[in-house]
């Protein structure tokens, strides 16, 4: 019987990783999911036979016990946790929370590419999808803490694909838009009405949407590398021109 191929999903308590849980399982990989709301993994391992692991990508120590957990060879490796923090300019940056969002999107990102890279590796067919954003290439007004952490995201991306021609795995980088999930309530630290207007009167994208985008990018034969993908509602132009019924924003 052909074994399973195995994929690690970061924040897969939420949003695009839950979802991207779902649609790897769905397509038979063995899932192993990881997040620091071990409540919301239990369940979702319920529904879709997903390995819950305790996982804060910001620090080292849980980065390394979170690899020690995984099997010896490890097919796909999907960067997602992370997120923003705030939306304040830059002369009133506040360095806790820009640490933070450093911490989790791009140092968390490379902890995991250099903890699973003998995996990765060793599978002989290895993939790692980083979850960029619009914000990796693109910039808006009280958005460098998240804007700079993304495309810090981007450059890591790129560096990787010169550095590891000629090894086994490929490398893509999907770059969403605005997506309905719990972003912007834990960007607006838990005020949901601020978070729900930051969609009214358009329609974002789901994470179902983005996590197509990933199941189909780790899809393609073994030879394919699908660099980027870039996608944004319909109703988004540029990272911060959106149309709205009733105006543009
Ligand atoms: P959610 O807030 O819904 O999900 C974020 C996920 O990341 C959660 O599962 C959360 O789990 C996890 N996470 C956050 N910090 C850590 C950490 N330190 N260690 C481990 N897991 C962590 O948002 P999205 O699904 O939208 O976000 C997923 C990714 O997509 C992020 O990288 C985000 O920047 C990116 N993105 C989002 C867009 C959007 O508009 N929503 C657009 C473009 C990119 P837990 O809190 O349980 O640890
Ligand atoms: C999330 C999209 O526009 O909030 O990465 O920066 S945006």
């Amino acid at each position: 019987m052909e074994q399973k191929r195995v994929a690690v999903v970061t924040g897969a308590s939420s949003g695009i990783g839950l979802e991207t849980v779902r649609l790897l399982s769905g397509a038979g990989f063995h899932v192993i999911g990881g997040a620091r709301r071990m409540d919301r993994l239990v369940e979702l391992s319920r529904e879709t036979g997903m390995v819950p692991l305790g996982l804060d990508v910001r620090r080292k120590e849980s980065v390394e016990a979170f690899v020690q957990g995984l099997p010896e060879t490890v097919h796909v490796l999907v960067n997602n946790a992370g997120g923003a923090l705030g939306l304040d300019p830059v002369a009133e940056m506040d360095e806790e929370m820009w640490l933070e969002m450093y911490q989790s999107n791009v140092l968390g990102t490379a902890r995991m590419i250099r903890g699973l890279f003998p995996r990765l590796r060793h599978s002989g067919n290895g993939h790692v999808v980083n979850i960029g954003s619009v914000a990796a290439i693109e910039t808006y007004i009280g958005g460098a803490g998240y804007t700079s952490a993304k495309h810090a995201v981007r450059a890591l991306t790129e560096t990787l694909r010169l550095e590891w021609l000629g090894e086994p795995v490929r490398i893509t980088e999907i770059d969403p838009g605005l997506v309905e999930t719990e972003f912007s309530v834990v960007r607006f630290g838990g005020d949901t009405a601020r978070a729900k207007s930051v969609y009214s009167g358009m329609t974002p994208l789901s994470g179902r949407d983005v996590a197509e985008a990933i199941l189909w990018a780790v899809t393609r034969p073994p030879h394919v590398n699908v660099d980027t993908i870039l996608m944004r509602p319909l109703d988004q132009a540029r990272v911060d021109r959106v149309h709205r019924h009733g105006g543009m924003s």
